[in-house]
């Protein structure tokens, strides 16, 4: 026996408890304590006693274990956990952590005694906090990390899901997707301020009310709901500065219900009570388009609502004259979910706060900034007219009011182009009448961002062109980043040593530029080494989880290549199943000497689909059957496997990256806005396969063009291959690979219809057929160079070397000199 594995479920109850031999196999399930008594006694060669009252006492279960697993870190990591203690016993007056303090110790000497590995715990344990979709809500949470290691003043706000983004289940190839209840036995880190409470309404009419002689419009609204804050603190990393990220949920409201007491419907009552509980339930999956739901409207104006509350509160606190405002507070709008702060802050100003309309426009002016994160048409969000003007009467008239004095304004200055006008109106007239979320906010904001050079190109050449001619010096870019502390330190501890060791510094940890300094070590025999001994491990614990999750075993030596994000047809998943399905014919054709030479793959594919998005659903069957015919065709053996990782989330990542040799990126050029995933291998000494897209052409400004493998169609020419659309010339290879899937090669052949329709010559718009010559060009380099170990290593050394430009904390760093203006501050205690 050589590990015990203990999961809990609610406080005194264990759910399962196994041991494991030596090669992880699992020996027994054992199911009540007594027997769990004896086993644990067997597996520590003790009594035993000692452990089973630490798992009988494990009362909030979670934080003991996890905070265990932190204690026994290492310096930093240890440090962290120790502040974190002493801030949350700070928050709880009544300080029910101190009982955990106690059995905290329990568990240290327990773990002394049995060996037992307490990062199988945390994987038991906690699982992530999955609050938001994808590339979008993961930079937000590498940008918290930044803020508060960087000592800069912010907080963060958020709402609190009940059920986050949906677990996936794979069934016969097909994605399924289940309830993420994460919150089941409560959330350790979280601190729920009962005190923190904010009234959010809605509905209602809008009167007419007479101040001071003057006509007013005031708001009567019809619903209120409560939003109780959850604090989630974020400590920075090497410094006492630890900020807030701070989580709205909807509670009814105690508002006495006089209707309900009036007719005497008390159930009734109850039960509407509770429908506006569920306010905070569930994200929305979709991380793309925005169908105009009234809930997801709901969800904005709520998280919106009790966010400036409580933005407003604090300033009022200490200053009493708006006009100081813009000096204290910025804000910042992350893509136009939260862009009906705009309305609410003026309502707040002007309705409840009685400032003039255009002293407060001129004050709402000078705080916001804006950093929009797609350019997938529907990205954009539009709110229909008809929703917004039923859920919140009031914002509408002021949305009105703010695009007809924007209209008159620009009429001045550009004259009555009226095609112009209506593209930039905040109103977007047609079959539904709706808000323009984008273009609200650009107005409104100082500053807008793009999240890599070549986004905000795109942003001032197409999308956003006629804001860009008439304000070119709100258009900005902030090349997005990724924290070092998350994708190295934790995620990959052997070449977080690695790298101290040879940088001579932990520095690194705290400045990413650091890094740059590896490459006075390429050269050396003994570092590429250990460089390729670190790859070698990570590749070990990756090819365990595989062969867990799917069963497949894979061989160490093979290239471990992976694509990892969310399913988009934009980012060409299709073209890497093609790839393969082309390596596995190619293969099956290939004479048997020839098959010596061939390089031995290994191909990784996760991420989630949208659960209405059908295309994406027929990419993932797509991979399954793939994989099926591959990996059982012995003839083949380990020169090529497929496998798909399900419920790829942020836990999986962290497993993935450090174990991979290749990554892929494949978006067709102009669509990625920036990509973080790429960033994240680029660090682990991962060598990228992709696209002139998004932030990659900065990469390639780092790293030199010769470190990874680019193909496809320029931006520059996307336009110009789609216009040709028919006469597009395609690939023999990629018509062939088609042709297979269309005949049912691999089964489910009217399945795969619709799919294969997407990439059929002149209706290929992500120009898949187009790109697939050079991308196997760019395939077959990748073989090239890994056939050279050395060769291969230096371009992992040099991938890393080049990454520092990559973190969060360059990101944060612009935006707080240059959007922000802010300064960093340091804890005073
Ligand atoms: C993503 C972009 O697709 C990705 O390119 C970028 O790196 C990331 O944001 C962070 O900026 N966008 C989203 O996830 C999204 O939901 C509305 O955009």
């Amino acid at each position: 026996i050589d590990r015990a594995i203990v999961e809990f479920e609610g406080d005194f109850f264990i759910k399962r408890f196994f041991v494991t031999d030596s090669h992880g196999n699992k020996i027994e399930d054992l199911e009540n304590l007594e027997r769990i008594k004896r086993a644990l006694a067997e597996a520590i060669g003790g009594d035993g006693d000692g452990t089973v009252s630490v798992v009988k006492s494990t009362a909030n279960r979670g934080i003991v274990v996890r905070r265990a697993g932190l204690v026994e870190g290492f310096g930093e990591r240890k440090a962290k956990a120790e502040r974190m203690f002493s801030l949350m016993d700070g928050f709880l007056k009544n300080d029910p952590f101190s009982l955990q303090k106690d059995i905290l110790h329990h568990v240290e000497y327990t773990v002394a005694r049995s060996r037992f590995n307490f990062d199988d715990y945390e994987a038991y344990q906690e699982g992530d906090a999955a609050l938001g979709n994808g590339g979008l809500a993961r930079f937000s949470a590498c940008q918290m990390d930044s803020l508060a290691t960087l000592d800069y003043p912010a907080w963060g706000y958020g709402l609190r899901y009940e059920y986050g983004l949906f677990r996936q289940i794979i069934v016969d190839g097909f994605q399924h997707e289940q309830p993420d209840y994460w919150l089941n036995f409560g959330n350790p880190w979280e601190i729920e301020r009962i005190h923190v409470t904010y009234e959010v309404k809605f509905y209602g009419t809008v009167e007419d009310v007479d101040r001071n002689g003057e006509k007013h419009e005031v708001w009567i609204p019809g619903e209120t709901v409560e939003a109780v804050a959850y604090d989630n603190p974020i400590p920075g990393y090497g410094t006492r500065n630890t900020i807030n990220l701070r989580l709205w949920a909807a509670k009814p409201s105690n508002h006495f219900d006089l209707e309900a007491y009036n007719t005497g419907d008390y159930i009734n009552s109850i039960v509407n009570r509770q429908r506006t509980e569920s306010i905070s339930n569930v994200l929305y999956p979709d991380d793309r388009s925005h169908q105009g739901k009234e809930m997801r409207l709901k969800q904005q104006y709520f998280f919106v609502s009790a966010s400036l509350q409580d933005i407003i509160r604090r300033f009022k606190e200490a200053h009493n004259n708006f006009d100081e405002l813009p000096e204290k507070v910025a804000l910042h709008l992350n893509d136009t979910h939260p862009s009906l702060s705009i309305a609410e802050i003026m309502r707040i100003l002007v309705d409840e706060e009685q400032l003039d309309w255009n002293k407060a426009w001129n004050i709402v002016c000078k705080i916001f900034s804006f950093t929009t994160h797609t350019v997938v048409a529907e990205g954009l969000e539009k709110i229909p007219t008809d929703l917004l003007g039923s859920l919140l009467p009031r914002h509408l008239q002021i949305l009105y009011k703010i695009n007809s004095n924007f209209m008159e304004e620009l009429k001045k200055r550009i004259g009555l182009d009226y095609n112009r006008l209506s593209r930039m109106s905040i109103v977007e007239e047609g079959a539904v009448k709706s808000i323009r979320m984008a273009n609200l906010s650009i107005i409104c904001s100082h500053t807008v961002n793009g999240v890599s050079k070549l986004h905000s190109d795109t942003l001032k050449m197409r999308t956003f062109k006629d804001f860009y001619e008439l304000w070119p010096e709100k258009f900005q870019y902030t090349t997005n980043g990724v924290t070092q502390r998350r994708w190295i330190v934790v995620s990959n501890p052997s070449l977080c040593a690695l790298l101290s060791k040879w940088l001579g510094t932990e520095a690194w940890i705290r400045n990413a530029d650091l890094l740059t300094g590896l490459r006075d070590h390429v050269d050396n025999t003994g570092f590429r080494h250990e460089w390729k001994m670190v790859k070698r491990l990570n590749k070990m614990r990756l090819a365990e989880y595989i062969e867990t999750m799917s069963g497949v075993k894979v061989s160490l030596d093979a290239m471990f290549d992976v694509q990892v994000k969310r399913i988009h047809e934009y980012k060409r998943q299709l073209l890497n199943i093609f790839g393969i399905i082309h390596r596995y014919d190619c293969l099956k054709n290939m004479d048997k000497n020839d098959r010596t030479k061939v390089v031995p793959r290994v191909c990784i594919i996760g991420g989630k689909a949208a659960p209405g998005y059908e295309i994406a659903k027929k990419i993932i069957k797509l991979c399954h059957a793939v994989a099926e015919k591959i990996n059982n065709d012995a003839d083949i053996g380990d020169l090529l496997k497929l496998v798909f990782i399900p419920d790829y989330n942020v836990s999986v990542a962290e497993m993935v990256i450090p174990g991979a040799d290749l990554s892929q990126h494949l978006s067709t050029a102009g669509h990625e806005a920036s990509g973080t995933g790429s960033m994240k291998f680029l660090m682990n000494g991962c060598l990228l396969l992709a696209t002139a897209d998004g932030s990659t052409v900065e990469i390639i400004e780092e790293i030199g063009s010769d470190n990874l493998f680019l193909f496809g169609a320029k931006v520059q020419e996307v336009a110009e291959l789609r216009e040709k659309g028919g006469a597009l010339k395609v690939p023999l290879q990629f018509a062939r690979v088609l042709r297979m899937v269309r005949d049912g090669y691999f089964g489910d052949k009217d399945y795969f219809k619709s799919l294969c329709d997407t990439v059929e010559v002149g209706n290929d718009f992500y120009l898949l057929g187009s790109d697939f010559g050079s991308y196997l060009e760019a395939q077959a380099a990748a073989d090239k160079a890994f056939v050279e170990p050395e060769k291969w290593t230096k371009m992992s050394i040099l991938s890393a070397a080049g990454s520092g430009r990559f973190s969060s904390d360059r990101t944060i760093r612009e935006y707080a000199e240059r959007t922000w203006k802010i300064d960093p501050c340091q804890c005073p205690f």
